[in-house]
């Protein structure tokens, strides 16, 4: 009589996954070292316009208001910031190119605080300011860079003359 035998294979998987790409990229990824793309952080006992910005939702889009500020150069300005949303908010002053940046950093580590000269975060209801110095000619934004947010329509313009 012949026996079978049965032969068990164990799969053995020895992929080790890193999921956190966050801890290997390092610091450098998101640097809050004092250079800042849209100008330099204002002298708040300095004279300044003040430009009232507020953000919200509404119909499923998500808004500053105004979504425009045209300054000339060296000019400073005042922003006072009033989130009359439902949601936390941000407001970081940037070029583009680094708030892009800096939305991908935040995909990785949703929970980011902000405190920096050129941004804050606001949770509903709550006010804030940043006085900037635009010190440099060109087009520079904010934007609010918590995941989904930017996508939704968190972006204005300003326009340094
Ligand atoms: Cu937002």
């Amino acid at each position: 009589m012949k026996k079978w035998r049965e032969v068990g294979i164990a799969v053995i998987s020895a992929t080790a996954i890193c999921t956190s790409a966050w801890a290997g990229a390092g610091p450098t990824e998101h640097s809050h070292d004092e250079s800042f793309s849209a100008g330099e952080p204002g002298d708040a006992k300095k004279p300044a316009r003040i430009v009232q910005v507020t953000m919200g939702e509404s119909d499923g889009k998500m808004t500053f208001t105004p979504d425009k500020v045209e300054v000339r150069k060296d000019e400073q300005i005042k922003f006072v910031l009033r989130n009359n949303g439902e949601l936390d908010h941000e407001f970081i002053l940037a070029t583009t190119a680094d708030n892009l940046k800096h939305a991908e950093a935040m995909k990785k580590n949703p929970d980011m605080e902000h405190d920096d000269p050129n941004g804050t975060r606001l949770a509903p209801k709550k006010t804030g300011e940043i006085v900037w110095k635009f010190t440099k000619r060109g087009t520079f934004e904010y934007s609010c860079l918590i995941p989904g947010h930017r996508e939704a329509g968190m972006i204005g313009t300003v326009v340094v003359k």
